[in-house]
């Protein structure tokens, strides 16, 4: 691992030198130099390239070479690593998920298809339609009807993608090559679904809640590009929400505007983006995305790199224990007589997270981080330590959580399965004491 040229100051302030995060995908000024592709500059430019052909070869257009910070995702940060242009999926970068709850533009994007651009008036007009085999009516609301029929609740929520930290897995799995940035926890506001469901009403039959949203398939034809469900148990888990406000605000388009689903502490694929209808079944939901392999894994464990047929694949529930540390930055270098900072958070599903530890030895040896209890049940907590380094050289810091069941973190890459997820293995950073 390369050690990047930061330091701490005399007043133990952190400095950064400037070099940042490589993007992943076309969108940068950088990828262009390494590939000399412009395979997608109308996506950088969100205009077409009127002359490209005339362009002489190489040569950067100013708007790319001058406004790099400019060139993201809207309303995103420009430092979330974009993985994939079409559909959209970006990442969070360690350091930028340092906040205890994290904000809109720090949220990362994980989208199948296209979403759809609502406006102010189509999200007055949005409905949510809920029916199935084992629902006892079928009934519409509007946003309104929701906001002023039922309770409104707000929950600190943690939305992990199944894939987060697909990219270590070997041999590879195919999709997006999520590093540890696929996560994040935001303040969610909006109706219970049991309430919902509740009102509605559902037969003993009821077994599973599936979603569909607005989003379209990249293809262009009408098919459903996801449609996921939960179990009735999590369904009626007291936070489990259909929300309209991400952190008091409106949902960034890219999260799901004007209305989502909400599941904390389950695959984030569980949390319909523009949800527009719900389907009370009486078998396991079987929308795309359900079956087959997606979000599933291998029921008994498999040797790296084996077929596994679709029925010894079992669906993905409670996600595992797992941390991030989000300060310092990794390539952060300190003098020995400097006392180092360190502080990130855990999660462990639906479970709490009992105790965390960190390690600057490659594990042999562990010292317990301070740990917050969570705001509130299915939030990520927070950790925190101070290291004393014994002598100058390099180090890594490791993180490790450990649930209530007494499972931790394993060191090392988990159990390969065919879709790589589930990667909960330790998080490192790298240090340099001087
Ligand atoms: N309608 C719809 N909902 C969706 C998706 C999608 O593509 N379309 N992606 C799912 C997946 S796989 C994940 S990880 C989360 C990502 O949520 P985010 O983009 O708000 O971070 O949304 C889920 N909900
Ligand atoms: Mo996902």
């Amino acid at each position: 691992m390369e050690l990047e040229n930061n330091t701490f100051d005399k007043s133990n302030q952190y400095v950064h030198s400037g070099k940042e995060a490589e993007p992943m995908g076309l969108t940068s000024r950088r990828s262009f130099l390494k590939t000399g592709s412009w395979s997608a500059i109308g996506s950088v430019l969100c205009v077409p390239f009127v002359f490209e052909k005339h362009s002489p070869a190489g040569l950067i257009p100013v708007q790319i070479d001058f406004a790099d910070e400019q060139i993201g995702i809207p309303e995103k940060h420009p430092d979330l690593i974009i993985l994939n242009d079409r559909p959209i999926n970006a990442e969070t970068p360690p350091h930028l998920l340092d906040d205890f709850t994290t904000p809109n533009d720090r949220f990362f994007v994980r989208n199948n298809g296209i979403p759809p651009e609502v406006s102010e008036i189509e999200a007055n007009n949005w409905t949510l339609s809920i029916g199935g085999e084992a629902a006892k009516q079928e009934k519409t609301f509007s946003i309104a009807e929701l906001k002023s029929a039922f309770r409104t609740y707000t929950y600190h929520l943690t939305l992990e993608c199944g894939g987060n930290g697909r990219s270590e897995f070997n041999p590879p799995a195919k999709g997006n090559q999520w590093r540890t940035g696929a996560v994040g926890c935001a303040a969610w506001t909006g109706v219970r679904l049991k309430d919902i469901l509740e009102s509605v009403g559902y037969t003993d039959q009821a077994v599973y809640v599936g979603y569909y949203g607005k989003d379209t398939h990249i293809s262009g034809s009408d098919q459903v590009v996801i449609s996921r469900g939960i179990p009735m148990s999590k369904a009626l888990q007291e936070e489990t929400l259909i929300a309209w406000a991400m952190n008091g605000e409106q949902i960034p388009q890219l999260n799901g505007y004007p209305l989502r689903l909400v599941v904390g502490g389950w695959p984030a694929s569980c949390s319909g983006k523009w949800l527009s209808r719900l389907v009370i079944r009486d078998k396991i939901h079987d929308g795309p995305k359900m079956k087959g392999q997606s979000y599933r894994v291998p029921c008994q464990p498999v040797a790296p790199g084996i077929k596994v047929a679709d029925k010894d694949m079992c669906i993905i529930e409670s996600m595992p224990v797992k941390s991030l540390i989000t300060y310092p930055r990794t390539g952060a270098t300190i003098r020995l007589t400097q006392r180092l900072p360190i502080r990130g958070h855990a999660w462990a599903g639906d479970l709490e997270v009992d105790r965390m530890d960190y390690s600057i030895d490659f594990g042999q040896t562990w010292k317990e981080c301070t740990l917050s209890k969570p705001i509130n049940k299915l939030a990520w907590q927070h950790f925190s330590a101070t290291i004393q380094f014994p002598e100058t050289g390099y180090y890594e810091i490791w993180a490790r959580a450990t649930d209530r069941s007494g499972r931790a973190q394993p060191m090392v890459i988990p159990g390969w399965n065919p879709r790589g997820y589930l990667n909960n293995a330790c998080h490192r950073i790298a240090i340099k004491v001087v």
